[in-house]
């Protein structure tokens, strides 16, 4: 699959989820790399740069997307020849999707020893590191169940009944509006995310911030599964995370909205809990408060100013 093939599936979301769009980027620079003809180092740096604006350019939330980018171009205008350049995007690229695909199973174990034999879990949205942990408890016999909300506008929801589905996991399929209504039954809220910012606040599909308040209503804990390239180091410079806004027409079909002219939709697609609605993140580097967040950005990832 080309660059702009990638590119164009992550924007019209049939790549979707922000570790595998952090996958496929990276995957797509690493062919890209490969498919560039011999032209010289700087020709090829300024290819793979180029590269690099179309990926970021598809979505703006989910910061697996550009620490993906990064981690994967990280010291090429340092090489010395183009074949140098060409072999560290390779190199990279396929480290970062191998050390993804670990941090899943790590998080796996950690989120399943918070989910206690006989435990209703309730998810949203379609996330699969938050559905890595629920696997995993089946897995080790607990007897488990789960509350799967709709996910309007998407319905990525189908996506993560089929899942549970497969694996013989029982589950109660909600819409987003019941999720109050069922609290009481639900044990613990476990979620994904498209990214943590410094003091800790998480971002995650539209509903998450309404789930976690019902929650916390309820004195349930809500754990987020989150590798910790979903943690957003340029928010330790002040930034903020763009929450991306998608059609109207995902909600209400064009022909009925030309209809109402005094009527305007609003889609956007994720909102903000804040750290105080999260008992923990569950990363590939350990369970952390989400107070902690600025650690794992400083200390385990290491990001310097410049590069971000
Ligand atoms: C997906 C979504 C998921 C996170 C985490 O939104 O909000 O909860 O991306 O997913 P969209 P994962 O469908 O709009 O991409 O744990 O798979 O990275």
């Amino acid at each position: 699959m080309s660059l702009m093939d990638t590119a164009e599936r992550i924007k019209s979301m049939d790549i979707r989820g922000a570790g595998k769009i952090a996958r496929e980027a990276a995957a797509a620079l690493r062919d890209h790399a490969a498919s560039l003809p011999k032209s010289g180092l700087s020709l090829f740096i300024g290819e793979m740069k180029k590269a690099e604006q179309i990926l970021l350019a598809t979505r703006p939330t989910a910061v697996s997307l550009p620490n993906a980018v990064r981690i994967t171009l990280r010291g090429i205008t340092d090489a010395e020849t183009e074949e140098d350049a060409r072999l560290l995007v390779q190199k990279q690229a396929d480290a970062f999707i191998q050390a993804s695909n670990a941090a899943l199973d790590k998080i796996a174990e950690i989120t399943a020893a918070r989910i206690r034999d006989g435990d209703t879990v309730m998810t949203h949205c379609n996330s699969s590191a938050a559905l890595a942990g629920i696997i995993r408890a089946k897995e080790q016999g607990k007897d488990i169940s789960v509350f799967a909300t709709e996910v309007r506008p998407w319905n990525q929801g189908r996506l993560t009944i089929k899942t549970l589905n497969d694996h013989a996991i029982p589950t109660s399929f909600i819409v987003d509006s019941a999720v109050r209504t069922f609290m009481p039954d639900v044990d613990l809220v476990i979620v994904g995310a498209d990214a943590v910012t410094v003091n800790g606040a998480v971002v995650n599909k539209i509903g998450t911030s309404q789930i976690a308040l019902a929650a916390k209503e309820a004195r349930k804990n809500l754990i987020v599964a989150a590798e910790t390239y979903k943690f957003a180091p340029q928010t330790m410079f002040g930034s903020f995370i763009e929450i991306e806004d998608r059609s109207s027409s995902e909600v209400l079909p064009d022909e009925i909205l030309k209809t109402l002219p005094y009527v305007k939709v609003r889609n956007p697609v994720f909102d903000v809990t804040p750290a105080e609605y999260i008992d923990l993140i569950a990363t590939e580097a350990g369970a952390i408060p989400p107070q902690l967040a600025y650690i794992i950005m400083k200390e385990h990832l290491g990001w310097k100013p410049e590069e971000i």
